[in-house]
């Protein structure tokens, strides 16, 4: 192995170790004072949108790991870049190692909740990687100044000495950020969650209708471990119900402040709510359906006393996270929830524990704000949620749409009768109807299954007569307001797809 070489492997371990000993510097301040998820943050929010959708479009829900992965690739060329400039030239190296803390502290102490004590980890991780870097270098100099000097033996066992160190360090560095990372996050959270007891709704569930599932397609209700996920947190935020509060304020006559203890107390309802992710596409499976407990918002607001101008909810997040509704949509007397309880327990944590929104209608990135802790009452004209600026639409009402879940796109079926079963939405609207067609045939209806409200998905089932062949099926839904989906293709940018699902099926 050369010289320079060496050097830069010593760079990247200290590095390493920085991150590592950030990791658990940061056990003591926060998870996201960390610099690699401070640093990593502020690139989620700042990158130019047509590369968020290349992301998104590559990499699909893992354009998160992508995205950490590529910051901690970048690092590595970096550190291997320190560690090579130090070999001859010590200083420079130390200052480059102190423009690295300096990226992470600065970008740890900007995050939205960041105290002082945020840069810690950064400056902490940036004195282990000095000392580790110093012993490193002395290592394989010795290595290095061996190369001439002394015989076979003395050359390998200087590099085996310096081998040796770099795996200790490596290992260490991993294992402490690892641990470190996992013990933050979880730790209180997780006991907060399991010991809470949920407040009794204050009239009776709904109940399910016989026959809301139709064998063969998607449940009626979604399992919170089946539920989809959507949202911009690197790490899962966790919030300690005992340090939560949602402050509600802005143009209001009186603002309110809400403690855990306050919320439990309050009126519960629970509703079967179906949420979309306007990022879904035709026949995309970015939607759930849930039993949510959760108390009125329109009271709430009510209390607050939003002045006549406030025509935008902002809804705020614990890490800066946006969304904003429509006033006039949450006052309309739909069972919009702020919500603490999904499917009978509390908030799973990557849904938003230990309270989020849940409104019917509207797209989840409009009103379904998770770990919420604010909510302002604003004007569209004055405030621009997250992911407007990033071209997507203030107002979001969810578009009707039909899935076909049942034959899979590509099966292959025998002759006769074939069950053609899926799911339809309109939320809030209603579902009317549901028709099916076969390759250019008639528009068939389907038989609708029985839904809970008009604020749920609804499944849907036909029987076909299938002959030999290839076949095509599509789907389009009817809602109550007797308006038909759409034919016309649109990508989910800016208010959601539009189009119809269609399979097909080879048949014989
Ligand atoms: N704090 C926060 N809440 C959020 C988001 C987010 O990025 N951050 N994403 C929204 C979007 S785009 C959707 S579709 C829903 C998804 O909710 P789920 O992950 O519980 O399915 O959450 C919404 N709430
Ligand atoms: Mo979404």
């Amino acid at each position: 192995m050369k010289a320079s070489i060496r050097s830069g492997l010593g760079g990247v371990a200290a590095a390493a170790a920085a991150l590592g000993v950030a990791e658990v510097t940061a056990l003591a301040t926060g998870a996201r004072s960390a610099p690699i998820v401070a640093v990593g943050g502020v690139v989620v929010d700042h990158v130019p949108a047509p590369v968020k959708d290349f992301a998104v479009a590559v990499f699909g829900v893992h354009d998160k790991t992508a995205l950490i992965v590529g910051t901690v690739l970048l690092l590595a060329a970096y550190a291997y870049g320190v560690g090579v400039l130090a070999r001859r030239r010590w200083a420079p190296a130390v200052a480059g190692i102190a423009v690295f803390g300096l990226v992470g502290a600065v970008a740890a102490v900007t995050r939205p909740g960041a105290g002082g004590t945020s840069v810690i980890p950064s400056v902490v991780g940036a004195a282990a990687a000095v000392l580790v870097l110093r012993h490193l270098r002395g290592r394989a100099g010795a290595a290095e100044t061996d190369d001439g000097a002394d015989g076979p033996y003395q050359i390998q066992e200087s590099r085996r000495r310096f081998l040796r160190d770099l795996g200790i360090v490596a290992a260490a560095a991993a294992a402490a950020g690892v641990a470190g990372r996992m013990l933050t996050s979880r730790r209180a959270v997780t006991v907060a969650r399991q010991s809470i007891a949920l407040p009794s709704p204050v009239e009776p569930r709904p109940v399910l209708p016989a026959g809301v599932d139709v064998p063969g397609t998607t449940p009626y209700v979604t399992p919170n471990r089946a539920f989809y996920r959507i949202d911009t947190a690197l790490v899962t935020p966790q919030v300690d119900p005992s340090a939560w509060q949602l402050r509600i304020h802005g143009m209001v006559r009186n603002p309110i402040t809400l403690t855990w203890a306050d919320l439990l107390k309050r009126p519960m309802v629970e509703r079967y709510v179906t949420i979309a992710c306007v990022s879904n596409e035709v026949g995309g499976d970015l939607i759930g359906n849930a039993l949510w407990l959760g108390t009125p918002i329109r009271d709430l607001l009510e209390e607050a006393g939003p002045l006549p101008e406030a025509d935008q909810v902002v809804q705020r997040s614990v890490d800066g996270w946006t969304c904003g509704a429509p006033t006039a949509t949450l006052r309309d007397g739909r069972d919009a929830l702020l919500a603490i309880g999904m499917n009978g327990e509390p908030l799973p944590v990557e849904h938003g524990f230990p309270a989020r929104m849940i409104v019917p209608g509207l797209y989840g990135y409009v009103s379904a704000c998770k770990w919420i802790t604010e909510i302002e009452l604003t004007r569209f004209a004055d405030f621009d949620a997250y992911w407007v600026p990033r071209g997507w639409s203030a107002l979001a009402p969810v578009k009707t749409q039909s899935r076909i879940d049942s034959p899979g796109d590509g099966s292959r079926k025998p002759v006769g009768d074939v069950t053609v079963a899926g799911v339809a939405w309109a939320t809030h609207r209603g579902i009317a109807t549901v028709e099916v067609q076969v390759d250019d045939g008639p528009w068939q209806p389907a038989r609708l299954a029985a839904a809970v409200s008009a604020d749920t998905w609804r499944q849907w089932s036909l029987t076909w007569a299938a002959s030999a062949g290839r076949h095509t099926l599509r789907v389009r839904a009817t809602d109550l307001d007797g308006v038909t989906q759409t034919p016309l293709e649109a990508p989910p940018a800016p208010d959601g797809a539009t189009g119809l699902h269609q399979v097909t099926v080879d048949v014989g």
